[in-house]
């Protein structure tokens, strides 16, 4: 494998269980949610959707993944969008929105043992009983989020084998013991709880003080931990996870983050499972953390989807190993840099994992990484008996800028227990007795496109596959397919707003709600929609083009926004917030009865119609420059939307 290697950086490293084994294994897994991170992967045509999943999930084929962790919807912005909870209002149960059940269920199709997590990331407001806040009746949010894993059992025969807190907030010992104790009560004893979905502390601390929680809770779950956990975390004799990690632009860099992490979260932090935000990068780019996933498949219109390097990556730990196979104990770093773990099933099958990413190309999102040196080497690892081991690749060749990801190379016949292997820097190698390893592929996907400057939706479906119409974004509300009985005719199908109050918010949710679509790069269009408001003298809704901002900004969002009122009244202003305003007057528009909003801008000028009249012109709009299409309500209100349309330039 001749490279040249200076002689003194040669070094031996045991590979055996004489000292006993180490942890158990739980998997590598993806996140879906935290939130709305997999909205575009629905609406592929197939094949594609299913090769996509192929390669997140089959099996021996891509990344294999373990674990499929997801969002319990809650109705509110957790950083891409937001994601339809199972339970809008009180009296209100429905286990057939959004996507995440869809995917738990594509997921165990293809493994079927695949472990599921659920963790929420916001409430509907009901939860908190109008305080931003889920823990003054823990009670209610405990029978919420146990409703959410029945369902799961009940509508989609999906087993849900853990449950989380609150993503990255703060967690209350007495709503942790009750969850164990509601779910305890409901049969679900075997649900195991992960707290707290944070930082290592201060959740450690209060599981070594309070016995009971630390009954209650099984895994501490740490995110972005930078591989490193802390004594106490040790001490509590609990399972440690990285239970959210990655988080960075899928290029090469991202791969080798993504490398780094998977061996050294055990290396140096004892965890035992790592799990990426997010699992595939299907939401528009220019929304927060663009192609922060494993995979990118945001091209839905295209079909268009690139299978990117840390899908390889994780194979190389996936494809050979299973939750519930055990670390051996000599694990560690290499002499001259990079890291090297061992696992095994206990019945004679070996995995070795080796790492030389170097710093610069292995630094992730979050935390900062100290620097650290990588050079070449000779590591000849020594073990028991004569094997054959499986030897699989991956070269990142930053130099040359030509890859080669799991590359399976000759098998290794060991004679004497030892082998030696010539490491490069920014080098993957998996050595392996299992011999089901494949490098699966599919012929390429339809090359990228663009959104089609020319988009329609009359949302006429009967039975939708999914509650939420394509493509559409919600970044504050929720806006469903909806069927209004008793229609005499033309808007019997349509698209409706159905949050009547701000939820218990994660992030910064605006006071409107907003749905956006289409190209970012939108700037000169005609964006028009019929719209119906359901709130007499208070009601407002808009139609906008060049939305600039989405996710956890959406609340400072600028852009063209066309609202007509209950009371009789339009608007036109710069910002969804409604601060600046370009044209306002009378529109004669009411509650209950259907109006054709049409909205028109090109180069620093605007102009808008109602019902086919022209209402104002000449509106000035120096900024932005360009943005989404969107659709949305002047307050959490219900509002109806019909025959949608835009015409870009
Ligand atoms: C995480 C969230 O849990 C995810 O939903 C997603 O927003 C992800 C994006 O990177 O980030 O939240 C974090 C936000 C900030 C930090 C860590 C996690 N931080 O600054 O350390």
């Amino acid at each position: 494998l001749g490279s040249v290697v200076d002689p003194c950086s040669s070094q031996t490293y045991a590979l055996n269980d004489k000292a006993g084994l180490g942890r158990v294994f739980d998997g590598i897994g993806g996140l879906s949610g935290g939130g709305a991170t997999s909205r575009l992967l629905v609406n592929y045509a197939e094949p594609y959707r299913s090769q996509i999943l192929d390669y997140l999930f089959k099996p021996n084929f891509g990344a294999s993944l373990h674990i499929l962790k997801v969002e319990i919807g809650g109705d509110s912005q957790t950083t891409d969008g937001t994601e339809p909870s199972h339970m809008h209002y009180e009296s209100d149960e429905n286990y057939f929105r959004g996507y995440e059940w869809w995917l738990m269920k594509e997921a165990k199709r293809r493994n079927p043992n695949v472990t599921l997590i659920g963790l929420p990331w916001a409430f509907p407001g009901w939860v908190g009983h109008g305080k931003n806040w889920p823990y003054d009746f823990p009670d209610i949010t405990a029978a919420y989020v146990v409703n959410w894993i029945l369902g799961a059992k009940q509508y989609h025969d999906l087993d849900i084998q853990y449950v989380g807190i609150w993503n990255e907030r703060n967690f209350d010992s007495k709503y942790i013991k009750l969850l164990r104790y509601t779910l305890d009560k409901n049969g679900l004893e075997g649900v195991r709880i992960i707290a707290s979905d944070n930082l290592w502390e201060p959740i450690t601390l209060y599981l070594l003080l309070d016995p009971e929680l630390g009954r209650a809770v099984d895994v501490i779950g740490a995110h972005y931990p930078g591989t490193t956990t802390v004594k106490e975390a040790v001490k509590t004799q609990k399972k440690l996870w990285s239970s959210e990690d990655y988080s960075t632009f899928n290029d090469e860099v991202g791969g080798g983050c993504w490398a780094r992490i998977l061996n050294q979260n055990y290396v140096n932090g004892n965890m035992t499972a790592t799990i990426s935000w997010n699992l595939v990068a299907s939401y528009y780019e220019d929304l927060p953390f663009g192609r922060d996933g494993l995979m990118t498949a945001e091209e839905p219109w295209s079909g268009n989807y690139v299978v990117e390097s840390p899908i390889w990556i994780t194979a190389h730990t996936t494809q050979f190993t299973q939750p519930g196979w055990t670390y051996l104990q000599t694990v560690g770093h290499l002499a001259q840099g990079g890291s090297y773990v061992a696992l095994t099933d206990g019945t004679g099958n070996l995995t070795v994992v080796i790492e030389t990413m170097t710093h610069d190309h292995s630094v992730c999102i979050r935390p900062p990484l100290p620097p650290f040196n990588v050079t070449s080497q000779n590591a000849t690892f020594q073990l028991q008996g004569s094997f054959e081991l499986q030897v699989w690749r991956s070269q990142f060749n930053f130099k040359t800028k030509k890859p080669s990801f799991f590359e399976k190379l000759t098998p290794l016949k060991l004679v004497d227990g030892s082998f030696t292997l010539n490491l490069a820097e920014d080098e993957v190698y998996t050595l392996t007795t299992i011999t089901t390893g494949q490098k699966g592929s599919y012929p390429d996907p339809p090359p990228s496109a663009r959104f089609p400057k020319v988009y329609k939706d009359n949302f006429d479906i009967r039975n939708p596959p999914f509650s939420e119409a394509p493509d559409f974004a919600d970044q504050t509300g929720v806006f469903e397919y909806y069927i209004n009985l008793t229609d005499p005719g033309p808007h019997v199908f349509t698209l409706r707003q159905v949050l009547t109050e701000r939820p218990v918010t994660w992030a910064a949710d605006a006071d409107q709600t907003i749905s956006v679509i289409g190209d970012y790069q939108w700037h000169d269009l005609t964006v028009t929609c019929d719209v119906f408001m359901e709130s007499v003298k208070t009601g407002g809704v808009f139609i906008a083009a060049r939305v600039d901002k989405g996710g956890q900004s959406i609340r400072s969002a600028n852009g063209v926004f066309f609202w007509v009122f209950a009371d009789g009244t339009y608007k036109v202003t710069n910002d969804l917030a409604g601060q600046t305003v370009l044209a306002e007057g009378q529109s004669g528009t009411r509650a209950y009865g259907w109006h054709t909003l049409s909205l028109t801008v090109k180069g620093q000028y605007a102009l808008g119609q109602l019902n086919g009249y022209p209402l104002w012109k000449n509106a000035v709009v120096l900024t932005p420059k360009n943005g989404w299409a969107a659709i949305g309500t002047r307050s959490f209100e219900l509002a109806q939307f019909d025959n949608f349309a835009v015409v870009a330039g």
